[in-house]
């Protein structure tokens, strides 16, 4: 296929300008993003990206899960389309880019189609998952998930947030469940730009992560039940304090993360306990671990692991434990093809690339079961994300816009 000519690039500033237009809206409270999924402000964001696709001339497609597809015609209509795109829903305290630069870079690939006045034999579908950061509603990347088969719809429709408010419920209320059948669309082959999330490309003055693989991950949810007292007048030898509990076993998520050592992690963020009040004693603690690992083989070994330290725990302090899975998906090796065209592309376009494992989960992870798939990331400031603080270069989002366009292009096949 031959590839798009090396002078050819994206409007960097456009990118920027359309980066923090949608920053505007679902503003977190230092400086970053509170837009999660099926809020109104996610409602909002949706609306201002159809907004932008369709001054861009693409016809619209909304799936019974909330994901949007704007298309781009191709000279084919037979042809199967290139989709490219991410999220736009945020972490509570979530930052500008993470997975927007992904949205919105795939809708530049297709405003500087427009500018250029070039032809693809493919079309191009620039896409917007629904919930794929997972916080409201588990699992992460529920919405890809479906649309890959990995999840039943009923079953993602049925998952409830901490007010117990109903995923499929909140999707109708915001107005954005569409008519389509989640995974009917097929694709020629989907690509994802994303920041890296982690320090790699900043400490290696890397401009380009070429994804090759993204590590596997496992949540589970972990209750642990004791019995609610009083803090002062209750002696010590009398206490069952699923707080303690929690406590000695997240030590045991640590160590046994470290154990494994360099490249798996393991923490939990969702920890809640009740009635978490200051002068009782915890009752119950309710908290998810998060264990990742490139190798399927340590995930499993670490889940093993911690089910046995936890029993062992609360079995010691005379506690009842229950396990629930929440999450998960194996480690995912990225189609060569896609991958290579990724790779060519920042040498055409002479920018510094490496080879990457993806640290984080995204929705390429999923897509990658049903089509040919491939992620480009670019840095951030000291690899941080999940915080409102995240922050990325202008030129490294034009860096890995460029790169996108390429690649897609590429696939897409310049007709004229
Ligand atoms: O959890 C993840 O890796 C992704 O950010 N949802
Ligand atoms: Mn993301
Ligand atoms: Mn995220």
């Amino acid at each position: 296929m031959a590839a798009p000519a090396q002078n050819l690039r994206i409007n960097g500033d456009r990118l920027w300008d359309s980066l923090m237009e949608m920053a505007k809206i679902g503003p977190g409270v230092a400086g970053g993003n509170n837009r999660q999924t099926l809020t109104d402000e996610d409602a909002e964001g949706r609306a201002l990206f159809q907004t932008w696709c369709e001054e861009a001339g693409c016809s619209m497609g909304l799936d019974q899960m909330g994901n949007m597809f704007a298309r781009r015609e191709g000279t084919d209509p037979e042809a199967l389309p290139v989709y490219v795109g991410s999220h736009l829903d945020t972490q509570p305290t979530g930052g500008k880019y993470d997975g927007v630069l992904g949205v919105l870079g795939g809708l530049e690939v297709i405003r500087t189609l427009n500018d250029l006045g070039i032809k693809t034999k493919h079309p191009i579908v620039a896409t917007n998952w629904t919930n794929e950061e997972g916080t409201r509603y588990a699992p992460a990347m529920l919405s890809s998930g479906v649309f890959a088969g990995m999840h039943t719809q009923d079953w993602a429709y049925d998952r409830e947030d901490a007010e117990g408010k109903k995923f499929g419920d909140e999707l109708k209320r915001i107005g954005w469940r569409g008519d389509e059948e989640v995974g009917a669309r097929k694709m020629h082959a989907f690509f994802e730009l994303h920041i890296e999330q982690g320090p790699i490309l900043e400490a290696e003055g890397k401009d380009i992560g070429v994804v090759t693989h993204g590590q596997g991950l496992s949540w589970t949810q972990i209750t642990v039940t004791g019995k609610d007292a009083h803090t002062g007048s209750t002696p010590m030898p009398m206490r069952k304090n699923a707080g303690l509990a929690m406590a000695r076993i997240l030590e045991k998520v640590d160590e046994i993360a470290w154990s494994h050592a360099p490249h798996a992690v393991g923490a939990a963020g969702h920890i809640d306990v009740f009635p978490n009040s200051r002068n009782v004693i915890p009752g119950k603690a309710v908290f998810t671990v998060d264990f990742r690992s490139p190798e399927l083989e340590v995930i499993t070994d670490m889940e093993n692991r911690l089910r046995v330290a936890a029993e062992d725990i609360v079995n010691e302090m005379g506690l009842e434990i229950a396990f629930e899975k929440v999450g998960g998906f194996d480690p995912v090796k990225f189609d060569e093809t896609c991958v290579s065209a990724v790779r060519n592309a920042a040498e055409r376009l002479g920018y510094s690339h490496t080879d990457i494992i993806s640290g984080a989960g995204h929705d390429a992870c999923w897509i990658n079961r049903v089509a040919p798939t491939a992620m480009v990331m670019c840095p951030c400031v000291d690899g941080l994300s999940h915080n409102e603080a995240e922050e990325i270069s202008k030129d490294w989002a034009a860096a890995g816009a460029d790169v996108l366009f390429h690649a897609v292009v590429e696939t897409a096949e310049i007709v004229g």
